[in-house]
């Protein structure tokens, strides 16, 4: 009898912007890992099937192309980050060998049957959960090539069919870990000079239905839990094989109290013996009341480490209750801000606080609100989403999106060619209000969150008893009507900002390449250009102060830095590391 070739592809991510994942770092590729995993516990899959090849690293597409030869099955996992890519070799692989099945499935599939039959060289896409879907299919193709008794499918061609929904895997322990089978240990040992990162899933679903949300089709559901045991040999797994970053998949870190805490507690054990994994990334923490979960808990650990870098995340989304309704976490207890104030105080943690914008409900004004919150909370440092359409979670559905407004444009993901959906204006927000919020971030990275104005801003905020954020926008304004080389990088900012997803990434444009702009010039690269901005300071207080010069020139003098040439290292303009010894702050 011959062996069926089998080929898996999930290509690995390459640019986050919150990872900071550089050229030598690649995911192992997990879910394909699982897929086969599973399917070969079957002994007729065993016997039929030999999987040829797992792709996982990023290559230009022919190289992918030549490797495969005579498939008779090619699954694709698609994510934001590799489905366009994955449609090119889809493409060319029919071509070549017109009767190989070719299966897509993952979180990136839209569920519109449009999208499936304009692209008539995929055969089937598996929705949702897909171990189980997988090996029956891979089962009945043996037989005959009619999948039409398989649920959680859409077949595509001349009968095109959506079967129904498929049941969730009752036992999620029946999946063989994919890690601890030996399936990834050829890629490890074969790669020695490349930083692994790890997917690790503890669990999986999540109770909570937050409409721009798609938990791999998983929300709203009930969470299933990996026994403990496999759990903590993975840890050591990941350990032994000196996996750089563990990346919990898991909705609600925390919330198993007890059970995680374990978790955690493991992982610090082995990683003070053993020195790996270096990060620990948590996705999402529990949004249960905090006395019912673990979170702080695991936050403290998570943070107490300084080398891991890795700071609390809490997933606020907006402080804004018509949007937490419109999203469906207004009765979540996504953080409680009197216990984090209390750690940050005990323990002097940094937390990150996640705001989505816009949403549904977030007003021009409501935002400039959050950042009234955020700046006045010298321990919270936000992070910026903008607001992603996911193809399968409910603000993409056509009801949603007629009830709020929702106008998005098509745009670059990366650099690669990915493409994704963006939300640029709602009922409640315009384009243009839009634009002008992201740009007000801008300058608030530019001139607070680098500490280069944030004194000069303090002090004025005292004097006039104007609120820090009003004098931000009125610093934007002044940017607008000005002709600065300040001004030239922020038109250039704001003319690119709907290009591409990566160009809302304004907190780490504005720590890099404004900056190296400014203080490049002058004397050597690196160093402050103190002329230029000395003479828009200047500019802008004289306005400000509307030209009595008297007290702009003491303002200035007073909260000017003395020094005009230190260094100046844009890493370190974000967050607390600063030292004003050593910087010059306005
Ligand atoms: C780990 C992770 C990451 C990692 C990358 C992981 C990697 N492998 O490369 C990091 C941290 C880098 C990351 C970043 C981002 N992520 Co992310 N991430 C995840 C997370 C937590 C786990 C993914 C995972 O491996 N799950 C475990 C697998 C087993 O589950 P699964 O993906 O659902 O797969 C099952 C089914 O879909 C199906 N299936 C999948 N593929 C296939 C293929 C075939 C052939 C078949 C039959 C079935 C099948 O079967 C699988 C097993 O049951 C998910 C959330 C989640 N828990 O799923 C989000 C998720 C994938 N991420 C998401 C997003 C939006 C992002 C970001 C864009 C966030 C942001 N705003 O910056 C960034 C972009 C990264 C970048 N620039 O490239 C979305 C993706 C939506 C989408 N359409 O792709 C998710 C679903 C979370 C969400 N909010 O809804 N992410
Ligand atoms: S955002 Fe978090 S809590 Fe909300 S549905 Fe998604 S995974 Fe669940």
């Amino acid at each position: 009898m011959q062996c069926r070739n089998l080929y898996l592809v999930q290509i690995s991510s390459m640019e986050d912007q919150s990872v900071e994942i550089v050229s030598s770092w690649y995911f192992l590729p997990y879910t394909i890992g699982l897929l086969w995993s599973y399917a070969k516990t079957n002994p007729i899959i065993a016997k039929n099937y030999t999987l040829k090849k797992m792709f996982w690293r990023p290559d230009d597409e022919k190289n992918i192309i030549n490797q495969i030869k005579n498939p008779d099955v090619i699954g694709f996992s698609n994510y934001l980050w590799n489905t366009e890519f994955h449609l090119k070799i889809a493409y060319y692989i029919k071509k070549k060998y017109p009767n190989c099945l070719i299966v897509f499935g993952g979180p990136n599939i839209p569920l519109d049957p449009h999208w499936l039959k304009d692209r008539p060289f995929i055969d089937l896409i598996v929705h949702q959960e897909g171990e189980i879907t997988f090996s029956e299919i891979l089962l009945q193709r043996i037989i005959s090539n009619d999948f039409s008794r398989i649920n959680g499918i859409s077949i595509n061609g001349n009968q095109f069919l959506r079967t129904p929904e498929a049941k969730r895997i009752e036992d999620i322990n029946d999946i063989p870990s994919p890690y601890l089978n030996g399936l990834f240990d050829e890629i490890v040992a074969e790669n020695p000079h490349l930083k692994f990162h790890a997917v690790f899933e503890t669990n999986r679903g999540c109770p909570f239905k937050c409409t721009f949300c798609d938990w791999g089709g998983y929300t709203h559901q009930k969470m299933k839990k990996f026994d403990l045991d496999k759990c903590k040999t993975e840890i050591n797994w990941m350990v032994n094989n000196k996996i750089h970053t563990l990346w919990f998949a898991d909705s609600n870190t925390g919330i198993f109290k007890g059970r995680d805490l374990e978790i955690f507690n493991h992982i610090k054990k082995m990683r003070l013996k053993h020195n790996y994994p270096k990060i620990i990334a948590v996705t999402g923490y529990s949004k249960t009341p905090p006395d019912k979960n673990d979170t702080l808990e695991i936050q403290k650990i998570v943070s107490d480490d300084d080398s891991l870098g890795i700071r609390p995340r809490i997933a606020v989304q907006s402080f804004n209750k018509e949007a937490l309704k419109n999203i469906k976490r207004d009765n979540l207890n996504i953080y409680n801000i009197a216990d984090l104030n209390k750690s940050q105080t005990d323990n002097s943690i940094t937390a990150e606080v996640e705001l989505i914008f816009p949403l549904p409900g977030t007003t021009y004004e409501s935002f400039i609100n959050d950042f009234d919150y955020l700046i006045s909370h010298g321990n919270i440092i936000p992070q910026i989403y903008c607001c992603l359409l996911l193809p399968r979670s409910e603000m993409a559905s056509p009801a949603y999106r007629k009830m709020h407004g929702v106008k998005t444009t098509k745009m670059l993901f990366n650099s690669k060619g990915e493409t994704c959906e963006i939300v640029t204006s709602l009922n409640s927000i315009t384009e243009e209000e839009v634009t002008q919020s992201w740009m007000l971030t801008w300058v608030i990275w530019t001139f607070w969150y680098s500490n280069l104005c944030k004194k000069l801003i303090q002090k004025i905020s005292l004097m006039h008893d104007e609120r820090e954020i009003d004098i931000l926008v009125k610093l934007q304004k002044f940017i607008e009507n000005d002709d600065s080389p300040i001004s030239i990088e922020y038109e250039k900012s704001k003319k690119n900002l709907h290009k591409s997803f990566l160009n809302y990434n304004l907190r780490d444009i504005c720590s890099t390449t404004v900056s190296s702009h400014l203080f490049e010039t002058n004397t050597s690269k690196g160093h402050l250009n103190a002329e230029i901005l000395k003479k828009f300071i200047s500019a802008f207080l004289n306005e400000y102060f509307e030209y009595t010069e008297f007290i702009s020139n003491m303002i200035f003098e007073d909260t000017m830095f003395k020094t005009t040439t230190k260094k100046y290292n844009p890493v370190l303009t974000i967050g607390n590391n600063f030292s004003e010894n050593e910087y010059a702050t306005f």
